[in-house]
């Protein structure tokens, strides 16, 4: 028989709620939007029938209502694959334990959750403007050094492929997203595979007055081919979504408005264009 889960590891507020998320089971919807940006939620749910219900906790803001008559969440998760192990973790425990008894449910439920983010290009034909669906997210974070979960043998090349062309001490890990999600979503846009950098200046390879110790990190990564695989954009949360999806049992999908070309040096004159259209065609796809 398990035990129940000790109130120190799993911490539920005094309303019931869980901990960072301050979010009660009945709170979220089966499809979930996430954004980095706080205000990106309700840059989604004004095009919403409904919303029953907004929550706020540090980064953590939460709508839920309806599109189209369809039950949507949409959650912001501020910047990182810190943020996304803490948002997984709660989000994942409000749906698979109980609670109140703190045991994990017998039954299991699966989520699907998809992160329209903004990315920047490492391609030189993906333009600055263009909207790009992750089939694989690669981590330069060191998040999965504390889990173990299993992998394709292809994922293991990749990363281990990556170690030598970057020349860094460890293998950065290589989740493939949800297939099913990306045939859904993915469909009109460029499909990709997305490193996740943690950081955006000098593990982006940008410099303002700090010089980033790997100077050509764009060129090692875009450069880096094994078979059919290619990186092709930036961001930060994209593989921590893969890798914890895949553990928890969850579909995840991340979409990208690219607005900046790095290869050209290009940055779109306006990113609130560029992500309302990933905006909408998430919400009539979803
Ligand atoms: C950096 O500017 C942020 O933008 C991207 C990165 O992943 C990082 O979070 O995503 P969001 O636009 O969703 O925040
Ligand atoms: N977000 C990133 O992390 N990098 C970019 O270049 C643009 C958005």
């Amino acid at each position: 028989m398990t035990n129940p889960i000790p109130a120190s590891e799993l911490i539920i507020n005094p309303d019931g709620s869980i901990y960072h998320l301050h979010l009660k089971p009945e709170d979220i919807a089966h499809d979930i939007i996430t954004v980095g940006d706080p205000d990106r939620v309700e840059a989604i749910t004004q095009h919403f029938d409904h919303v029953e219900l907004k929550v706020s906790k540090r980064e953590f803001v939460t709508h839920t209502g309806t599109y189209k008559g369809k039950r949507l969440t949409v959650m912001s998760t501020g910047m990182g694959t810190d943020n996304i192990e803490i948002f997984m973790t709660e989000l994942d425990a409000l749906v698979n334990v109980d609670l109140k008894t703190r045991l994990p449910k017998e039954e299991h439920t699966s989520l699907n959750i998809v992160r329209v983010g903004t990315s920047g290009s490492m391609q030189q034909d993906i333009p600055a403007g263009a909207l790009l669906a992750s089939a694989y997210g690669v981590g330069l974070d060191t998040l999965m050094t504390f889990y173990t979960a299993e992998q394709s043998n292809e994922e293991v090349a990749v990363g281990e492929g990556l170690q030598k062309a970057l020349d860094i001490p460890f293998a950065p890990y290589c989740f493939e997203g949800s297939k099913t999600l990306l045939t859904k979503l993915g469909t009109g846009l460029v499909i990709g595979n997305t490193a996740t950098c943690p950081g955006f200046f000098g593990p982006q390879g940008r410099q303002v007055r700090l010089k980033p110790a790997i100077p050509d990190i764009i060129e090692r990564l875009s450069g880096f081919k094994l078979g059919d695989f290619q990186l092709t954009n930036f961001e930060m949360e994209t593989a921590g979504y893969y890798a914890l999806g895949r553990m928890l049992g969850h579909e995840t999908l991340s979409l990208n408005a690219i607005v900046a070309n790095r290869v050209a040096h290009q940055f779109v004159d306006n990113p609130a264009e560029v992500v309302d259209r990933l905006i909408k065609h998430t919400l009539d796809n979803i």
